[in-house]
């Protein structure tokens, strides 16, 4: 199987987060994550490691913002411009855009604002050229299970399903899983099922309103978890997308059982869409060992949910997301990946 990776990720290692209650903890969304999962695929006879090729920039600009893409390429750079007084890291902004700010502001403070939703998406000095990476290793992926490949897996660093058509949050830039669905949505359909622990709110928003592009994700109750906001079951799509978005929030605790019968739920609509292809957004987080969730998923558990998805047999692009309990990180995405292999 092809895997796309690019080293590039490593441009983008912030030193610190902001937790609820303000405490500033060190990154969990490290490169080390990457470099576990590499570590792993490499020991695959069945992994074919490769960087991801160029793409423009029209492919990214058919999913997110001009304004949006141009601030992530240069905000940094105008941020090291400002007078401050004290030693900057990444441009992080202190003050968000309130529901009713309809004004774009020019500062760089301003914008960041605008476009930054939470204390977890800092601009670096190489932010953009990783989160470029990223999607190219999702776009490269696309490519080639549109050229007839069955499956393939894209190492993406920074992740992306929570960023939306103009908004970096959680840890997301590019919407990689969307940009491949977009890309691959002008050659068929396409169903996106997401089975990050935490719900795929940006590939929502993204296709909300779209009958051509199916969404589903499988997710922690956002009234307990991030992203809070968007991720309820009665939320199902709207205008031509009504019907086309289904979220399936789950109570802590939940396991390789009713984590199964779930899925099955998820695949029978899949089914009923009849895809032509199809795009899995992989966060790992779901599993038991995982600092961030709460599920009680296994090993075993996220096999079995590879063994299902793989039974969809349509042409696969498999998107790293999220996923924090390194030690065991390689070893599960390689069970969820291998049934493809
Ligand atoms: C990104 B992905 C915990 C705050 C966590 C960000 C979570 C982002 C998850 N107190 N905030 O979906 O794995
Ligand atoms: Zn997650």
């Amino acid at each position: 199987m092809k895997i796309f990776y690019s080293e590039k990720h490593s441009l983008h290692a912030p030193s610190f987060e902001v937790f609820d209650g303000g405490v500033r903890v060190p990154y969990l969304e490290t490169p080390e994550r990457v470099e576990r999962i590499l570590g792993a695929m490499r020991d695959q006879p069945w992994a074919e490691i490769s960087s991801p090729e160029e793409f423009e920039l029209a492919p990214i600009l058919a999913v997110h913002s001009a304004e949006y893409v141009q601030f992530l390429q240069e905000a940094y750079t105008a941020w090291l411009r400002e007078p401050t007084d004290y030693k900057k890291e990444g441009l992080l902004p202190a003050s968000f855009r309130p529901r009713t700010g309809t004004h774009r502001p020019q500062s760089v403070l301003g914008r960041a604002g605008y476009h930054i939703m939470d204390l977890s998406a800092p601009i670096l000095a190489g932010t953009y050229q990783a989160a470029l990476a990223s999607a190219f290793c999702a776009l490269s992926g696309a490519r080639a299970i549109a050229a007839g490949e069955p499956s393939a897996f894209a190492l993406c660093r920074p992740p992306g399903h929570h960023a939306g058509r103009e908004t970096c949050s959680g840890y997301c830039y590019f919407n990689n899983a969307a940009i491949a669905a977009q890309w691959l949505s002008e050659k068929g359909r396409v169903a996106i099922v997401d089975i990050d622990y935490h719900a795929g709110n940006g590939t929502q928003g993204i296709f909300y309103e779209r009958a051509d592009v199916l969404t589903i994700s499988i997710h922690a109750d956002p009234d307990q978890a991030y992203p809070y906001f968007n991720g309820y079951a009665d939320e199902t799509g709207s205008g031509p997308g009504a019907g086309y978005h289904h979220n399936f929030p789950l109570p802590d605790g939940t396991g390789d059982t009713e984590y199964l019968g779930t899925m099955d739920k998820a695949l029978a609509i899949v089914k009923d869409f009849q895809p032509d292809f199809v795009v899995i957004s992989a966060g790992m987080d779901l599993f038991e060992g995982d600092p961030l969730g709460t599920f009680l998923v296994t090993s075993r558990g996220i096999r079995d949910i590879g063994a299902r998805l793989r039974k969809i047999e349509k042409p696969s692009l498999i998107v790293m997301e999220g996923g924090y309990a390194n030690a065991s990180l390689g070893a599960n995405i390689v069970r969820l990946v291998e049934n493809f292999a």
